[in-house]
């Protein structure tokens, strides 16, 4: 599918600002595994976004910038109350709700950087895929993945890639890191985002640039599920929670009881 045609089936067209049309958003996600959507959040709120970002990025550098050039920021929910808005994105949401039920939660809240010539990912899931047996359910998507695009994703800048359909293998990739003809490179510009189902065997490319890409990651999981990462715990971090906030964070969710209350 063109460029053009994943923008059309997001609502953009030639002439007007994007219409964002969510039934047809979800229904290129069940058939191909992903859609990009574009100008979701403004320019300024991706300078702001990746100002915070940067920031934890340097004061975690020495622990967690992996020798390839790749970073990773645990815990945004925690760590800076900006990102916890993306959570909560009212388009993002429609959609993902309408393929894991209203009822959803946030799964994990990360950041993931590619420094300057930092190298290829390789081809995997996402969670909860990856804790699972195979064969695993692929008819009921248990999980989706938003990439939120912080800079512009380009083919020389590492955008996130993936292959069409595969959210239907019920397997993992056990095709290592190299490139196939398989794959789409998923480009756009700064403040569009990635949705896609976590099933898709996905990846990032390398940075071939001077600067560094810059994307906030947010997964969302059907309420029976275990999350990535301990939502209620970050909740508890988070002060003064909407209401949308704390369900999202898991502060309904069923968890087991120390005695039966029967
Ligand atoms: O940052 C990206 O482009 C992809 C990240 C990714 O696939 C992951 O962290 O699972």
């Amino acid at each position: 599918m063109s460029v053009a045609a994943i923008a059309r089936a997001s609502g953009e067209t030639k002439s007007s600002r994007p219409r964002y049309d969510v039934a047809r958003i979800i229904s290129t996600i069940r058939e191909r595994g992903f859609c990009v959507v574009p100008n979701l959040i403004p320019g300024r709120r991706c300078d702001a976004l990746g100002a915070a970002l940067r920031r934890l990025l340097r004061e975690e550098e020495q622990v967690n910038r992996r020798p390839n050039g790749h970073q990773r920021v645990l815990h945004l929910a925690a760590k800076h109350a900006r990102f916890v808005d993306l959570v909560t994105h009212p388009l993002v949401l429609s959609v993902w709700r309408g393929y894991l039920g209203d009822d959803m939660l946030c799964s994990s809240l990360t950041a993931n950087a590619l420094w300057p010539g930092c190298s290829e990912q390789y081809w995997h899931v996402d969670h909860p895929y990856w804790t699972m047996a195979q064969p695993y359910p692929v008819d009921l998507p248990l999980a989706t993945q938003t990439i939120w695009m912080l800079d512009d994703f380009t083919v020389e800048n590492g955008a996130t890639a993936g292959i069409a359909g595969s959210h239907r293998r019920p397997h993992l990739p056990s095709i290592g890191a190299a490139w196939t003809e398989e794959g789409t490179i998923f480009t756009g510009r700064r403040g569009s985002a990635v949705l896609m189902d976590g099933a898709l065997w996905h990846t990032s490319r390398p940075n071939l640039t001077e600067a560094m890409r810059c994307g906030v990651l947010v997964k969302y999981i059907r309420s029976f599920c275990v999350t990535q990462e301990d939502m209620r715990l970050q909740l508890a971090a988070i002060k003064r929670p909407s209401k949308t906030v704390e369900q999202l964070f898991g502060a309904h969710q069923y968890v087991p009881t120390r005695s039966f209350p029967y």
